[in-house]
This record gives C-alpha cells, structure tokens and sequence, in this order.
C-alpha cells in the first residue's frame, strides 16, 4: 500500500457482508448465556488455570470448559489477587470469548470508486502490509516516526518489539494514575503500584479521597475492604457523590477540585495540635518546620469555607486519623488525573500518611515485591532511536496524550504512523476532536484488538486478536504483598482467524528481518524462564501460580529506614519540585467554578463495567443495559427534569452527546455536579450490543487542564447543560 494513500482516512462503520454472515453463525450456537454457566459439573469436563483480562488487575480464574466450550468461570483459590472470588465482570468474561461481533479476520481498508471499505485479508497480505509502512516510515522519516499506544497485560511482546525501535505510551500514566504515582514518588522515593500497596485489611480508620472502592471493583482491593470493615474499621468518604463507600461510613460531600485545601487543613490541626508521631517524623522525614510555615494559612475555618465541609468534621476527622494512627491511612486512590494539580494533590496526600506514621505499620502504606522469575534478554534492535524527553520536567514515563500532541504538530519530532493495541484511544483519550485530527494527518495506523471498537474503524490493517481466553502471555510476576508468578494459558483454542499477540509480534519482527527477538514458540520461552527458578511450564500450569512463603510487611519499632529520595528521608518538602520551580509545599488555588446553568461533568465505574471494553458484552450488559446520568433532585426540581426521561448533554463549548442518556433524580449528588459511569455509548455500530447505549462521557471531556508537573491530563473540569432536543 503506498503511504498517505487515504488523505482522509473515514471512519468506516459497517465492514463487508462476511462480518454480518459470520456473526450470525455464530451468534444462536456459541453464545451462553449467564443461565448456562449455572450448570451443574459433568465427568469429562476440564478446568484451566488462567488470570483474567477484564481489567488490570488480573484475578487468577478457574475456567471451566464443557465440550471445548468454556460454560463457567471462578475465581481462583490459591492465587492471592482472587482468593477464590471474581467480580460479577471477569465471571462474565466468557461474554466476551462468545461475542458474535468480535474481529474475526484480519481486515485491510480499501478505497474503490471513493469509496471506503474493509475487506478480508490473510495473516500473510495484512502482516507484509504492517512491515512494509513500519520500514517505509522509518526510511522516510526516521526513528520515531512510529509511535505504539498499549494497554494491558497482552501488549508485553509488542513492547519487547518496539522498546529497541519505538516510543511505547499507555493512556494509563496520562489520563488514570501517573500524578498519583509521581507525587508519591517524590515523597517516599517509590510509587503506589498496581495494585496498590496498601493494607487496607488491617487498617482501622480510612480516608478515601475520590476512590469509590466498591463500585470501582479490583476485586481483592474490595474483599480487603469488606474485611477491614468486619473488623470494625471506620470509613470516611470524600466526595461529591454518596458512593457505596460513603454509605458504610461519613460521608464528606466536598466541593469538587478542593480537596488539597482539605488535605491542607487536616496537616495543620495535626502539626498545630502536635497530633502527627513527632518520633517517626524527626527519624524519617525532612522539612517538618518548612511544611508548617507552608500550611499555616490552612485552617479549620478557612478550609471549611473553601471545601463546603462543616469545620467541626474538618477538625474531627483530623483527630481521628491521629486518634488510629498509625493504623489509619489517607488511600492514594488510583485515577488520580483530575484538576492539573494533580501531583501536588497526591504529594498533600502521601505528606498526610507521613505524619500519621503508617509507613509499614499494620493498616498503612506498604511496599511490596516481586517473585522474582528473571527474563531472558533477547538482542535488541539497533535502530536509531528518538531521544523522547516530556516538555514536562518530572514526567517518569511517556504520556500519550503528549504522543497525541505531538502527531497533530509534527513536533519536536515527526509521527506518521500509530501502532495500537488493546487501548480504545477515542474513547480513552481526552479531547476527542485532538485524536480525531492526529488521525486524519496519520500516513498509517494498524491496531490489534479483540472487537470492533471505534479506533479499529480509523485503522488502516486490523489485526485481530485471540481473547485472554485463547492464549498464552508473558508471565505475570509483579509485586504484590504475598510475591507470586502465574500464568495465563489458553481454555479453548482460538475461534475464527484470530492469533495470540505473541505470534502477530513474532511474525511481524520476522518480516522486518528479526528472527531472534522470540523463541520458536511460547510454550518453550515459558519453560525456560520458569527453569531459572527451578520450575517448570508443566506445573505453573497445573497450580496456575506459585506464591512465596510469608514474606514481612511490616516494620519494627525504630527500624532505621533508606528512601529513593535525594535526602534519602520522606520529603515533606519535595527537594526536586523546588529544584523545577514548583512548589515544595502543596499549595491550594482556587479552580473554575460553574458556568451559569451548567453543571460540572463527573464519572466512574460500576461494579459490572470495565469501561468500553465490557460494554458489549451480552452477560454484563444483562445486568447493567445503559448509564444514567445522576441529577441532584432540587437542581433537577429547578430546571424541570424528570426522573426516567432521556436527554442530551450540552458542553459549554456547544458539543451535544452523540446519544441520549436516561436522567436518574437522586439526592446521592450534590446539586453542582452530574455523574455517569464512563464506557457507555459505544458509536460504532459494529459492536451491535452495545452501540448507542448511553453516553461515552470521552465525548464531553473536551477541556484539559495539563499538570505541569509531569503532564497529568485533567479531564474533571467539563460543564454540561441539557437538551432534550435531537
Ligand atoms: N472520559 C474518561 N476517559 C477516561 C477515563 C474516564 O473515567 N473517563 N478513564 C481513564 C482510565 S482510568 C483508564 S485506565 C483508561 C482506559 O482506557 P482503555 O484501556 O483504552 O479502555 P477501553 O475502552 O476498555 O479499551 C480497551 C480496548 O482494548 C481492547 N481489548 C480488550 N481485551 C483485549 C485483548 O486481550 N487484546 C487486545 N489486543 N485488545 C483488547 C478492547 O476491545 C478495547 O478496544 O481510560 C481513561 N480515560
Ligand atoms: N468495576 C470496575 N472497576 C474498576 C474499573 C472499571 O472499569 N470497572 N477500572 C479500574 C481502573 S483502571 C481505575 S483507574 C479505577 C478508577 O477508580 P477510582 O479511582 O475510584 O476513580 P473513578 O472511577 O474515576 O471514580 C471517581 C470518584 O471520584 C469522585 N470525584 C469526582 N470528582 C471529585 C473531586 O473533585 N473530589 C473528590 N474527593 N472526589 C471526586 C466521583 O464522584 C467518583 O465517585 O477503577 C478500577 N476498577
Ligand atoms: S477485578 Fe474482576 S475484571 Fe478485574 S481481573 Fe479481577 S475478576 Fe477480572
Ligand atoms: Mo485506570
């Protein structure tokens, strides 16, 4: 294919009849529906020990499988992300394996007589085509010219491949937790993680700020929770909405974007009362002295006045974190990308924990570690590389909205080619006319996903990928408070003309003259990493994990501790922000408020959702069909909206929502803000289930506010209005 050949590239919305035909093949006879899996358990059936795929956190699962069809899914015993439990989302995950509409054959965009379609192609046409634009990109513009958006756990090969040729960005340091991860870093010298390392089990007071853990459902992070509240744990739930969370506990119903002020407040009363553990403070941290000159100003009554939270709560949450310390814990929460200020809300937040002197106590911060199954080095490629350095000064990995920016501009270096895999980037990314534009000036983009979802229409070659339920991957061995390793492997093999990322890696590696950067196949890279450990594939896929003995989390009395900082202390006062010019101390300034009429536009998750990527799965849109929008009653009552009827959401900037979403009247919000479950409204009616169900809330995430920190894409400062025009 010559390069550039689409000057503009169309989203092409229905493919060719063999979609149609084969989707309904396969519809009546492979799809089970949720009463199936109820099914009782017959002699011959088999059970395969895999992890999950729905979300990120990678729950091992027992997966059942009857007649080569997989009937039921569990949640492992052994494996210590599941504890034998699931979320109703990755029991549900066979929805996804039997999807009718999922990609079943490579596609090539064609053009004839102007118009634009997909037809059928083999693994070997669509690959040489992948090739030749990567070589034809690189002659033609140089390193860096293509640029790799991933996302999940599948996209390790792919980034074997492009870490010695490309740059790599996931939407998940920009647009979810990166603030969060840098602000604890330049605190405690090392991140938060995924999952966290927190130990809520054993905590006895817990502030969760913005984290409604609950219908946010990482699943061992809920079981933790539900522990700590049988043990008698009190919960304290900031936010502008009556969460689940806030219901099992006292409820803060902050102004939205205010909440360093509160953070801010609560370090005053504990330095003023001298309620913070004076001892851990002066062994472990620097900058007690400069930190209370730096909050000073923040008091009770100031902080009530700005937060909208009455000062007696201020003051007597304050008291109780210092009352449970050091078994009470500020939670650093996890899509932390909110206002633009939003390292230095995680910097107030991790500078709270310090003082309360939860760092390795039962309740508290915790760090964690890895098994430990070393890799095996595979040569690297020797291309020239694009030095990649963020216009911002504290940014520790690649943001891709940055990448976004970067395409549309052609600077500070030149992109034509995208490739993507497992990230939904209209859907994901902020500012959906940016990413728009960026394809539009794009000569390539192929992308690797298991379903029709929007940016496979923008795609040039879609490359279609079997499920997690059909494939081996790498091993997962991160940290974790108990350190494991286990392993995902295929349940049934994989359906239609799909193949596991590892082969799409290796064939394309091969095809770009590479033919050392994969062994033959996984089953033996697999084996031999578990060698060095003394294992085997045989038995990691017998156990599905292997976990490490007891390892000890806690600290002991006045243990000396080391921290990855330049002081090697807790830096209250944050030497490198000063060193950037940014402030040592977080400071709180005021941000936007409401435009007349206009309500600020706020989302989440549901517990049976994964953003989009479950939004056209039949078994979980059976128990979650469409989002609502939630209006405060009184804000409702003043503007004549009634509960159940369907409207339009109007940004300031005039952009109406592609669909109509159903209002939901509730006193669970207060009357400033509305609030929907992000990952509905599919617009590609390809994903027949879930197309135009609800509002995507990406389509009104239009303003950004950028951290200038390290680059956080704040994306909360959206107002919306109603219409109930079409
Ligand atoms: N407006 C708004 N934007 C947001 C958020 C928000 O709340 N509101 N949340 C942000 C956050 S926290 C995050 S983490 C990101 C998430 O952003 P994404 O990870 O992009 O989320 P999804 O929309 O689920 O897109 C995942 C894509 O991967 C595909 N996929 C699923 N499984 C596989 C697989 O096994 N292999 C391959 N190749 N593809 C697969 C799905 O079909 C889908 O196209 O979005 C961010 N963006
Ligand atoms: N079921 C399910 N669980 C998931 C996911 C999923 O898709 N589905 N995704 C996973 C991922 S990748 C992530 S990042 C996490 C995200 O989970 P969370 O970290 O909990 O983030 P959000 O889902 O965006 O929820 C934001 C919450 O913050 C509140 N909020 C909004 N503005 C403000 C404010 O100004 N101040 C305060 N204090 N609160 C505010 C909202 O009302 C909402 O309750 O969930 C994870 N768990
Ligand atoms: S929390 Fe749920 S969706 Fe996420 S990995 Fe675990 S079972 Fe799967
Ligand atoms: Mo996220």
């Amino acid at each position: 294919m010559k390069l550039g050949k689409f000057k503009r590239r169309e989203f092409i919305k229905i493919s060719s009849a063999f979609l149609a035909s084969s989707a309904v093949a396969h519809s009546g006879s492979q799809f089970l529906s949720a009463e199936s899996a109820e099914a009782s358990v017959k002699s011959g059936d088999r059970v395969v020990k895999s992890i999950c795929e729905i979300c990120f956190w990678r729950c091992g699962i027992d997966v059942h499988v009857r007649d080569e069809k997989v009937y039921k899914i569990t949640g492992q015993k052994d494996h210590p992300l599941s504890r034998g439990r699931l979320c109703p989302r990755g029991a549900g995950g066979h929805g996804l394996l039997y999807d009718p509409d999922r990609l079943k054959h490579p596609l090539i965009r064609e053009i004839v007589n102007g118009r634009q379609f997909f037809r059928k192609a083999s693994w070997e046409e669509a690959m040489t085509l992948v090739a030749d634009n990567v070589k034809q990109l690189g002659q033609d513009y140089g390193p860096g010219a293509l640029v790799s958006f991933t996302h999940g756990f599948g996209a390790s090969f792919l980034k074997r491949l492009c870490n010695s040729c490309g740059i790599v960005s996931a939407p998940s340091y920009a647009q979810c937790r990166g603030a969060r991860e840098d602000g604890f870093k330049l605190t405690y010298g090392h991140s938060v993680g995924s999952p966290e390392g927190v130990d809520v089990a054993n905590c006895k007071y817990l502030v969760v700020i913005g984290h409604h853990l609950g219908e946010n459902m990482h699943n061992t992070a809920v079981q933790d929770l539900s522990l700590a509240i049988k043990k008698g744990a009190k919960l304290v739930a900031v936010d502008p909405r009556f969460s689940v969370l806030a219901s099992k506990g006292k409820w803060l119903p902050i102004k939205p974007a205010t909440d360093i002020a509160l953070v801010r407040g609560w370090i005053h009363i504990l330095i003023k009362e001298k309620k913070y553990n004076i001892d851990f403070v002066a062994q472990n941290t620097v900058g007690i002295d400069e930190l209370w000159d730096g909050v000073k100003d923040a008091t009770p009554e100031l902080t009530a006045k700005l937060t909208g939270i009455p000062v007696e709560q201020v003051v007597e949450v304050a008291r109780d974190l210092a009352r449970y310390a050091p078994n009470a814990l500020i939670h650093p929460g996890r899509r932390a990308n909110w206002y633009g200020d939003d390292t230095q809300r995680a910097r107030s937040m991790a500078i709270l924990n310090a003082l309360l002197g939860n760092y390795k106590m039962p309740g508290g911060l915790i760090t964690q570690k890895k098994y430990g199954v070393p890799p095996i080095n595979f040569p690297k490629f020797k291309h020239p590389r694009v030095q990649y350095s963020s216009k911002y000064p504290l940014a520790s990995k690649v943001s891709s909205f940055e990448i976004i920016q970067h395409t549309l501009e052609g600077k500070p270096w030149d992109i034509h080619g995208w490739i993507v895999y497992g990230t939904n980037l209209i859907h994901t990314s902020a500012n959906q006319a940016l990413t728009y534009e960026a394809i539009t000036k794009l000569k390539f983009i192929a992308s690797i996903d298991v379903l029709p979802s929007e940016i496979t229409g923008y795609s040039d070659v879609i490359l279609p990928e079997c499920t997690y339920l059909e494939r081996y991957d790498d091993l997962d061995d991160r940290t974790y408070r108990e350190p494991y390793v286990a392993i995902r492997q295929p349940a049934v093999p994989p359906m239609y003309d799909s193949k596991p990322g590892i082969e799409i890696f290796k064939i394309l590696a091969e095809k770009m003259g590479r033919f050392d950067l994969f062994e033959d196949d996984i089953e033996t890279y697999l084996d031999k990493r578990l060698k060095k450990i003394g294992k085997s594939l045989e038995e990691l896929k017998e156990k599905g994990v292997f976990v490490k003995p007891e390892t000890p989390l806690y600290r002991q009395p006045n243990q000396k501790l080391k921290f990855k900082t330049p002081s090697g202390k807790i830096e209250l006062v944050s030497s490198k922000m000063k060193e950037h010019g940014f402030d040592g101390v977080p400071q709180y300034t005021p941000h936007r408020e409401n435009p007349d009429g206009y309500y600020r536009l706020l989302f989440g998750r549901a517990p049976m959702h994964s953003f989009g990527r479950t939004t056209n799965n039949r078994i979980l849109l059976e128990m979650m069909p469409e989002n609502t929008i939630w209006v405060n009653e009184q804000a409702a009552e003043r503007i004549g909206l009634k509960d159940g009827e369907y409207v339009y959401l109007v940004h300031e900037n005039g952009t109406r929502s592609n669909n109509n979403i159903k209002v939901k009247l509730t006193q669970r919000v207060r009357d400033d803000v509305v609030y929907m479950v992000h990952g509905f409204g599919h617009t590609d009616p390809r994903l027949r289930a879930g197309y135009m169900k609800g509002v995507n809330s990406s389509e009104l995430t239009i303003d950004t506010v950028i951290d200038p920190v390290m680059g956080a894409v704040g994306i909360q400062h959206n107002f919306v209005t109603f219409s109930r025009g079409a």
